[in-house]
Parts: structure tokens; sequence; C-alpha cells
């Protein structure tokens, strides 16, 4: 039987241009070859398979919208979502990999960048030479990235970079490292790091139940010279690392639709195999209200998303409409990942499917890039005018 099916309930397919519908294919065609078959030992082993990074590169999926001068495919919106999605339909990690690439290293790089950094580094994340990580996250300050203490002074021609950021994607094996620090003024600067800086160190952080085909770890920075060229130049506040996140929030609600959408696909599929009492187990109402629901659900997901992604292209989109499909994929996907896993009884806890391992990915997902919490309350304030945060 073939992997994957394509929910398309409300003939969406319809909305999308033939160059769409291709790139779609050739994403979904290299995650059922490359991705599907090797990602449920690596994440038993909580190993990140490092070999799939040049075919991300390959498939588009490290800055699909950056412009071509720069190395990107100079693609639009749409066509980003649609690769995160196929590509999360393999597993939310390796679409984490993909995320941070090109919404929070070459987004930044590209929004707040020098001409020179612009063009020593973005053709060369592109292609996956260089791959990078993004910290913002401390052990102290989360969802509040506002109070952060990690910090640079000036000297010279470099500052001094001191601090430490916790829970950051790609870190053990990243080249370069957008971080986020206060100057002395107490100004957010972005800066890039680069491994092999004296005292900065990236331990990988182990034991999760979650991403572990994606490798976590810290930045650590003790004393690190950072030459002031370094320094991305366009930008201070929090609005800097938060312009990054409408990038990434936007790739997360199209990719959580995807992991959906595998959950559902195989939880469909077995429900027209498994035989219980004498009939396959979809004949039952219990499940076929599961499989009613969830597809109701991934329809008004794609519905959302495809607008957001038009919304998008013409610069529309505000980032309390991100935070809200963001949420609401997300949302989406971990119930019915929990139903799909349900449905598929004991063999539902297996790696046999892919299930279980979806529903473990998305307790990261449902937590990174703004809490489930964090973007009610961003709704909330948005429509109220009242902010509940603080
Ligand atoms: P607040 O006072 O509201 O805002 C400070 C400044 O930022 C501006 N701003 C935004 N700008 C662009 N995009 C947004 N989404 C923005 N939200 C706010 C705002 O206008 C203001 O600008 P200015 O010029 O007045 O200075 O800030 P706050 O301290 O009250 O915090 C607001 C809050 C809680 C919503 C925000 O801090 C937040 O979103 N917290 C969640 C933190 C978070 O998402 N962290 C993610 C870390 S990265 C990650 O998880 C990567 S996972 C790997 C992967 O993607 O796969
Ligand atoms: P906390 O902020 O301590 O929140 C704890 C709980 O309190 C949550 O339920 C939250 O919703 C709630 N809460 C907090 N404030 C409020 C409030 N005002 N009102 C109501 N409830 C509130 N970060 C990076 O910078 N770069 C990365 O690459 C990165 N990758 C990650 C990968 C993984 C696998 C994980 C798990 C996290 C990653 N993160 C990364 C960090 C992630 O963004 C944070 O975990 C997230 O922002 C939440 O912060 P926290 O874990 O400190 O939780």
């Amino acid at each position: 039987t073939d992997l994957y099916e394509a929910p398309d309930y409300y003939l969406l397919d319809e909305l999308l241009t033939e160059e769409h519908k291709l790139i779609r294919a050739s994403v979904r065609e290299w995650v059922k070859k490359e991705v599907s078959p090797i990602i449920e030992d690596h994440a038993q082993r909580a190993e990140f398979p490092k070999h799939l990074l040049k075919g991300l590169a390959e498939v588009g999926a490290f800055g699909p919208t950056v412009p071509e001068e720069y190395g990107g495919a100079g693609l639009d919106y749409m066509a980003y979502g649609i690769i995160m999605q196929e590509i999360e339909r393999g597993d939310s990690g390796i679409r984490s990999t993909a995320s941070v690439q090109g919404s929070l290293v070459m987004y930044p790089i590209l929004a707040y960048g020098s001409e020179e950094q612009k063009h020593k580094y973005l053709p060369k994340l592109a292609s996956g030479e260089l791959m990078g990580c993004f910290g913002l996250t401390e052990p102290d300050h989360g969802s509040n990235p506002g109070g952060m203490v990690t910090n640079i002074k000036g000297a010279g021609d470099h500052y001094i970079l001191n601090g430490a950021k916790m829970w950051i994607s790609n870190a053990p094996f990243a080249d370069i490292a957008i971080v986020w620090a206060k100057d002395e003024e107490g100004k957010i600067r972005g800066l890039i790091a680069e491994r092999g800086m004296e005292g900065f160190t990236t331990p990988e952080t182990h034991n999760k139940w979650s991403l572990r085909a994606s490798a976590t770890g810290e930045l650590v920075f003790d004393n690190v010279k950072i030459p002031k060229e370094n320094i991305l130049p366009n930008v201070s506040g929090l609005k800097g690392p938060l312009g990054c996140l409408n990038q990434a929030r936007y790739g997360i609600a199209w990719g959580a639709l995807g992991a959906a959408m595998d959950c559902y696909d195989t939880a469909l599929r077995y429900s027209k195999e498994r035989v219980q009492f004498g009939r396959p187990i979809g004949g039952f109402q219990l499940q076929q209200k599961k499989l009613a629901e969830m597809i109701t659900e991934i329809t008004k997901g794609q519905l959302l998303v495809w607008r957001l992604a038009a919304l998008k292209n013409e610069g529309r989109a505000t980032a309390a409409q991100i935070s809200m499909a963001k949420r609401n994929s997300v949302d989406v996907a971990i119930h019915i990942a929990r139903e799909a896993r349900q449905m598929l009884g004991g063999m539902g806890i297996t790696g046999e499917y892919p299930i279980m391992r979806h529903m473990m990915n998305l307790e990261s997902v449902i937590t990174y890039e703004g809490t489930h919490d964090i973007h009610l309350l961003i709704t909330g304030m948005d429509v109220t005018g009242e902010n509940a945060f603080k």
C-alpha cells in the first residue's frame, strides 16, 4: 500500500498552483524514501540522522523563501508551508531542523544582517554546508525571553559574551548560533557565534522522551570574544527574536498538520484491515467517530493555514493570526495522535507504526515556539486589548 494518502476533503488542491503540487510531490517522495524507513530506528536510539541534511537542502527545506541571490529558492509562503507539512509527516524533529535553519538562522541574517553577513552565511546555510541554531531560551527565561541575562559587553573591536542558553535544537552539531543577548544598556541584540570560538561549548541534552531524533543542547558562553562584525546591525529589542518566531511558528502551523495527517492515514488504513468481532473495526460507530472528527479537524486546520499563507504572501498576516494557527494545528495534531494511537490498540504503542513517535514529538511542539497557553494569551490580548501575561 502507498505509505501516504493525502487528505483533501475540501478539494484544497484546486487552490494550489502546479508548482506547489510539484514541490509537494518531490518532498513527499523524499520523505517516503529517505526519512520514513530510518526514522523510527533513529528515534529509538535518540540519534539525529545527520546524513539527511544534504537531502533536506536538496528538497529546498532550508530557507525556501530566501531570495535566489542569497542561495535560497525564492519561493512563496504557500510553498514553504507545504514543505514543512510534508517533512513533519515524516517526523517533527526533522522539521525542527528545517525550521531552525530557515526561519531562525537564515531569516534573522536576511532580515537584520549586513550585506556582508548575508553573502557570507546565507548560501552556505541554504546548501547545508553550514548548519545553525537559535539561542533565545535560558534556564530561567523560557516563556519570558525578555528577562534574559545572557549579555555582551563592549571592548574595542569585539564584545565579550557571557551566559547560557537551554533547550537549543541543533546545538550539538551546529556550526553557528544566532544568539540573543543584552548589551550594556539592557537592549536585546542578535549576534552570530561560531563553533570553535574560545569559551563557547554546546553540551547535549539527553534523556528526552520527545523529539528523540532531534539533537538538543545548551549553548554556554564563558567570556567569548565576538567580533563586532558578527552583530546583526539592523535590529534591537525583543522584536528581533520574536520576528523570527513568527516565521518558524508559521511553518509549524503547517508542519503539525502533516504529523496529524500521518496519524490519520495510519489509523484509517488500520481500521479497514483490523478485524474484531467478525468485522473491520472501521465499521464500528465509535471508531468512525474518531476518524470523522480527525478528518474534520484536519480539514479546518488546512483551510486556516491555506488562508494564513495567502495573507503572509501579501504581507498581511499578523503575529496574532500566526499564534492562533500554530496553537490550533498542534492541538489538533496532538489530539489526533492520541485517538489514532488508541485505534491501533496494542500495536499503537510500538515502533511498527509512527503514531506513538508523533504523539511524543508533539509534546515538544506544543511547548516550543511559545507554549499552548502563551499562544492562547496572545489571542486573548489581541481580542481584548488586555495583557494577561504579567
Ligand atoms: P512585549 O512587550 O509584548 O513585546 C516586546 C516587543 O516585541 C514586539 N513583539 C513582536 N514583534 C514581532 N513578532 C511578534 N510575534 C511579537 N510579539 C511582540 C512588541 O511589539 C514589542 O516591540 P517594541 O518595539 O515595542 O519593543 O513582550 P513581552 O516581554 O510581554 O513578551 C510577550 C510574549 C510572552 C508573547 C513573548 O515573549 C513570547 O512569545 N513568549 C514565548 C517565547 C517563545 O516562543 N520562545 C521560543 C524560543 S525558540 C524555539 O522554541 C525554537 S524551537 C525549535 C523549532 O522551531 O523547531
Ligand atoms: P516556562 O516558561 O517555565 O512555562 C512553564 C508553564 O508555565 C507552561 O505551561 C507555560 O505555558 C506556563 N506559563 C508561563 N508564563 C505564563 C503566563 N504568563 N501565564 C500563564 N501561564 C504561563 N528555545 C530556543 O531558544 N531555541 C530552540 O532551538 C529551542 N528548541 C527547543 C527544543 C525542544 C525539544 C524544547 C522542549 C524546547 C525548545 N526551546 C528552544 C525552548 C522552548 O521555546 C521553551 O521550552 C518554551 O518557550 C517554554 O519555556 P519553558 O520551558 O521555560 O517553560
